[in-house]
């Protein structure tokens, strides 16, 4: 717990935090911006089911890659409309780097929140739109489908989802299954901040 481990300078002081793995922080490359977005309304979660490319078959917020000369803010909203349909007022509420053993840079996912939207949610190329409720507390019959999402969210969103703004690290390990890349969690670190 305590101290924040490399690349989280700068992002302010943390004060609660949960961490897990063990071994060595991964030496970090160069950053990449990402986004993820949230609908959070009526004690429900709207996630998307990932229906092609990376992240396949998992549950996720919507969001994708920052373009070039492209603000966070301005391609949150451009990915939201694109895979889920709608827009929204967006709210920074967290930010997490991740790293993959065989990657030439760190992710850095910028993520948001809205408490409404406007448009209707659809299915598109890329998403299938499910809402989910949104538990009283974070046990593990938690409607939430944490055995189809990427292994360290259960660790943030409860953060997320108490309305603290949060920051992390992921560390990831690559093997290779029956010629396929697969991902495993060495190590993460979250904390919670006021603002
Ligand atoms: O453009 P593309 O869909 O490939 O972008 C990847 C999306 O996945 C982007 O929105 C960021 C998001 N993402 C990661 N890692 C993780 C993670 O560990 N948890 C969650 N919830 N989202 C992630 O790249």
């Amino acid at each position: 717990m305590g101290t924040p481990p490399p690349g989280l300078e700068g992002f302010g002081p943390i004060q609660v935090s949960t961490s897990g793995g063990n071994g060595m922080w991964l030496n970090l490359p160069p950053v990449k911006l990402y986004t993820i977005s949230f609908i959070i309304k009526s004690g429900k979660i709207l996630l998307g089911h990932k229906k092609r490319g990376f992240g396949k078959g998992v549950y996720n917020g919507f969001g994708g890659k920052v373009e070039p000369g492209e603000s966070v803010e301005a391609a949150a909203l451009r990915e939201l409309k694109e895979e889920a349909g709608i827009t929204a007022k967006l709210v920074p509420c967290g930010t997490f780097i991740y790293f993959h053993e065989g990657s030439d840079h760190t992710f850095q996912v910028e993520v948001f929140k809205a408490d409404n939207y406007e448009g209707e949610s659809i299915e598109t190329d890329e998403m299938r739109p499910e809402w989910f409720d949104v538990p009283d507390s974070i046990e593990q019959n938690s409607p939430i489908p944490w055995e189809s999402m990427w292994a360290a969210d259960r660790h943030w969103y409860p953060i997320m989802l108490s309305g603290k703004y949060f920051v992390g690290r992921i560390d990831f390990t690559e093997t290779m299954e029956d010629g396929v890349k697969k991902y495993t969690l060495q190590r993460w670190w979250f904390g919670a901040r006021d603002t």
